[in-house]
């Protein structure tokens, strides 16, 4: 881990004040990555220990504000207290814009129920009938979706028969999520409930083929900051078509005709990773992970869906591409690798960003000394091959599994399964994930759901030259005096994604090392403390 204590004795310091039983747990949630080709287990999505201060969001914001809020022309009513409303209210930067004249963009509102005391007393669904019914006149939208809170759960509401009540009588989609926050563990719990919804109330809807060569969806893919805009600007200079982006700047139609792609690559595969198996079942479309989240990380992805399709055309356009835009990359590393060479990074953000953020950080020469997510499971730091051994506990059980069959019409293997198997032979991974450890260098720090004491203490024995984390953590590390990059909303900034956000980024990071603000940041009282306190030992003296 560089200069400062090792790896191992961080991790003790760490753990040191902790009472014994939170001692235990939090060990198994630290590790040191000693063998990082066979990763050891980590403790992942399990309670966070009450009070220690946690990062992380709930089942609600997990399916509402992340999968499913990002589509733009859905209605979202919340049907709850007026608080998780408005608190998941364009906060997450999950960009988009009209493409079509017809369409509307509903983002910019925040529908909610407005729960009140006598409503939790006597039952919320005569409210949420007259919401959506108030919704339809004012709006005329192609889908309403409706999101349980916590209170909601509590009550037993049942907003499934008040969506199915209400879809009938106003005759479009309609349709609810029990993502009550309490749910499960952390947001994780809402991306599954969000994906079940998805997958059982839009996906297959409309069978309108698409006319495009090599057609894909993105998913997991949310357009924080732009991200999804780059990612199809590169696409489209290749001649792949995106069909649907789940869910960043995409339509209700979109996702509805989407089963239509030839395949699936999956940006976050923490989010929905549920929705590529889903989809493979029942449509026989393949998937595999990419990452356009750094330099090496976008070419090797457009080099990977490039031999997917197998087309010489593909290929060598993707090669131009790809000469075209490190013309205007390379000299921009070549100046912030003066400056970034050999820096420090720690990472700790949500349920992939952790991993794909070393990316870019290593273009720019910087080490990640330290990272963990703050809700991911164990595939996503150990990789897939760990599933079978994950034990089911009473937190996930909780989350339905939606039983899926092959379709009996609209099945179909894109690629044939000798085609597929030849592919793997020669080294091409479908439906896999390699999680972050495999990449992280022997002896780095993993930390799955960083309390804000294993923070300081990091920061006390190793100053990183810069940490990625999250809205919660920014200023308590800034005032450290450690520049924080906001990974979540990107800090008002961004693409990060691609070519141009990588550009983007190389520079605000280095803006963000390079200036000499940080050295502000300590009080002066603090600095001359010795000859302060040596002046006050003085006795005093009478003139
Ligand atoms: Fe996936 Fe995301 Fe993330 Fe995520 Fe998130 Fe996010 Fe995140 Mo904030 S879907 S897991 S629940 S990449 S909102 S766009 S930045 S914690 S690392």
């Amino acid at each position: 881990m560089g200069s400062g204590p090792s790896a191992e004795e961080t991790r003790e310091q760490m753990l040191e004040i902790y009472p014994k039983k939170t001692r235990r747990k939090r060990a198994k949630q630290m590790l040191v990555n000693k063998t990082p080709e066979t990763p050891e287990a980590i403790g992942a999505n399990s309670r966070t220990v009450p009070g220690i201060i946690t990062q992380r969001g709930c089942s609600y914001a997990g399916c509402k504000g992340v999968v499913i809020g990002p589509i733009y022309d859905i209605l979202h009513i919340t049907h709850g207290p007026i608080g998780c409303g408005w608190y998941s209210w364009l906060s997450r930067r999950n960009m988009s814009k009209i493409r079509h004249p017809e369409e509307t963009n509903y983002l910019q509102y925040s529908m909610s129920t407005d729960m009140q005391e006598d409503h939790i007393v006597f039952g919320g669904e005569k409210q949420l009938k007259q919401a959506i019914q108030e919704a339809y006149d004012e709006f005329k939208p192609k889908a309403i979706s409706v999101y349980a809170t916590c209170p909601v759960g509590l009550i037993g509401d049942d907003i499934h028969s008040v969506c199915r009540e209400m879809k009938e009588k106003l005759g479009i989609n309609i349709f609810g999520f029990s993502c009550e926050g309490y749910k499960g563990v952390s947001q994780s719990a809402g991306h599954h409930i969000a994906n079940n919804g998805v997958f059982k109330n839009m996906i297959g809807l409309d069978d309108t083929p698409v006319e495009a060569k090599y057609k894909i969806n993105v998913l997991g893919e949310y357009n924080i900051g732009g991200d999804a805009w780059e990612i199809d600007r590169i696409l489209r200079l290749c001649g792949i078509h995106i069909i649907g982006t789940l869910s960043g700047g995409v339509s209700y139609d979109e996702i509805c005709n989407c089963h239509q792609a030839d395949l699936n690559v999956v940006m976050c595969h923490r989010s929905i990773n549920y929705m590529a198996e889903m989809m493979e079942t029942k449509f026989g479309m393949p998937w595999f992970k990419v990452n356009f989240i750094g330099i090496e990380g976008t070419k090797k992805s457009l080099r990977k869906i490039a031999q997917y399709f197998d087309e010489k055309e593909l290929t060598d356009r993707v090669e131009e591409v790809i000469a075209m835009e490190m013309a205007d990359v390379r000299p921009v590393i070549e100046d912030v690798r003066q400056r970034t060479e050999g820096k420090k990074a720690a990472l700790f953000v949500g349920g992939s960003r952790a991993h794909h953020y070393q990316d870019l950080f290593s273009d720019m020469g910087m080490t990640t000394i330290a990272a963990g997510y703050e809700f991911a499971h164990r595939d996503d730091y150990e990789g897939r091959d760990v599933l079978p051994s994950i034990k089911i506990d009473a937190d996930s059980r909780n989350i339905e599994e939606l039983h899926i069959e092959a379709d009996p019409e609209r099945f179909n293997l894109r690629k044939t399964k000798e085609r597929k198997v030849a592919l793997e032979e020669s080294g091409f991974e479908f439906s896999d994930y390699e999680g972050m450890m495999r990449q992280m260098a022997k002896d780095t720090l993993v930390i799955d759901d960083i309390s804000a004491h294993e923070l300081e203490k990091l920061i006390e024995l190793h100053k990183p030259d810069v940490i990625g984390s999250g809205i919660k953590d920014k200023y308590v590390i800034e005032k450290m005096g450690i520049p924080c990059k906001q990974l979540h909303s990107y800090d008002y900034g961004g693409p990060y994604a691609g070519f141009k956000g990588a550009i983007n980024f190389f520079k605000e990071i280095d803006r963000m090392i390079s200036t000499k603000v940080w050295k502000l940041t300590r009080a002066p009282w603090k600095d001359d403390s010795e000859e302060q306190s040596a002046a006050a030992a003085e006795p005093a003296t009478v003139s």
